[in-house]
């Protein structure tokens, strides 16, 4: 099996005016992720890269950008899955021609599928691509709720190698680690990491690793050493740059924290329907920079 453990960044996207691919500044936030972050990987094609807003040959062009400028240095993991198990498959495929380590698929969602239905969907892709597979589970944003019976269903098949659980249920996260010590566990809410770590998750994927990588993987090591005052310490202050983060708009202020961060090679826009940044997302994005970061 694969050893794609620690901190994991979703991947942010900057854009340009007309919605392109700002691929000098995406390059810029690789590296600053890889070389001052000190990332164990990066997820690639997740909601934080505003995946499901762009074409399949788009998708593509971030998956070869991200693979060229980290080369085999850390982790990649491709975030294939949509609604459409189509282009899931030829994601994968292509993902895995490029040599990601494994690729990932967020449950289908917009219609209510039965878990039947999520069930087959991740077989066809696993039947269908050559490579490991990370269950991306996000109820919040799905609406697709699984329990323990479901996800030992799913790990039951050939290929599943582990799931990104995104989700506030620290018991079913109880439930999951004792019944399967051998699947890879991905904490996915960046405000939840030290009660993660406690269950011994083996890594956390999110978007705010992007820019407060280094306080993640302290979280991580000061529980491994069980200091857990260090850990509930940094929890702390990684919460009180989060809870800002989010009251200020999520993405737009993370990109604008990395141009700060001197990744500053052109536009780093959101892509439509997401709002770009506005001038008063600015001021506030600057006194976070100043003060919480
Ligand atoms: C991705 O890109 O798919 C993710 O990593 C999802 C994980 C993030 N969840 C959401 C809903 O955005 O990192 C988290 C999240 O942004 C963070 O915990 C702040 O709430």
């Amino acid at each position: 099996g694969k050893n794609i453990k620690g901190i994991i960044s979703a991947l942010l996207v900057p854009f340009d005016e007309e919605g392109r691919v700002n691929e000098a500044g995406l390059r810029q936030i690789i590296r600053h992720n890889i070389d001052e972050m000190k990332v164990d990987g990066l997820y690639v094609g997740g909601s934080t890269g505003e995946n499901f807003l762009i074409e399949t040959d788009v998708k593509k062009q971030i998956f070869d950008i991200a693979k060229d400028e980290s080369k085999d240095d850390i982790h990649l993991i491709a975030q294939v899955g949509g609604m459409n198990v189509y282009e899931a498959i030829e994601l994968g495929q292509y993902a895995t021609e490029l040599g990601y380590d494994a690729i990932s698929a967020v449950t289908p969602f917009y219609y209510k599928f039965s878990f039947a239905e999520v069930k087959e969907y991740y077989q066809d892709i696993v039947n269908a691509v050559d490579n490991d597979l990370i269950i991306y589970s996000i109820p919040v944003l799905t609406g697709i709720e699984m329990g323990l019976k479901e996800f030992e269903e799913l790990f039951a098949l050939d290929n599943i190698i582990g799931v990104k659980f995104t989700a506030a249920d620290f018991y079913l996260l109880e439930r999951l680690r004792h019944s399967f010590p051998d699947v890879l566990i991905y904490s996915g809410f960046d405000e939840m990491l030290f009660p993660a770590a406690i269950y011994e998750v083996d890594g956390a994927i999110g978007s705010t690793y992007n820019v407060n990588g280094i306080r993640a993987r302290g979280i991580l090591e000061a529980v491994k050493d069980n200091d857990l005052a260090k850990a509930r310490q940094l929890q702390k202050e990684s919460n009180d740059l989060i809870e800002a983060i989010l009251a200020n708009g999520l993405y737009p202020t993370l990109k604008r924290l990395l141009q700060l961060e001197g990744c500053d090679e052109g536009p780093f826009l959101s892509r439509k329907p997401m709002a770009s940044i506005t001038d008063e997302q600015l001021e506030e994005a600057k006194r976070i920079h100043e003060e919480l970061l």
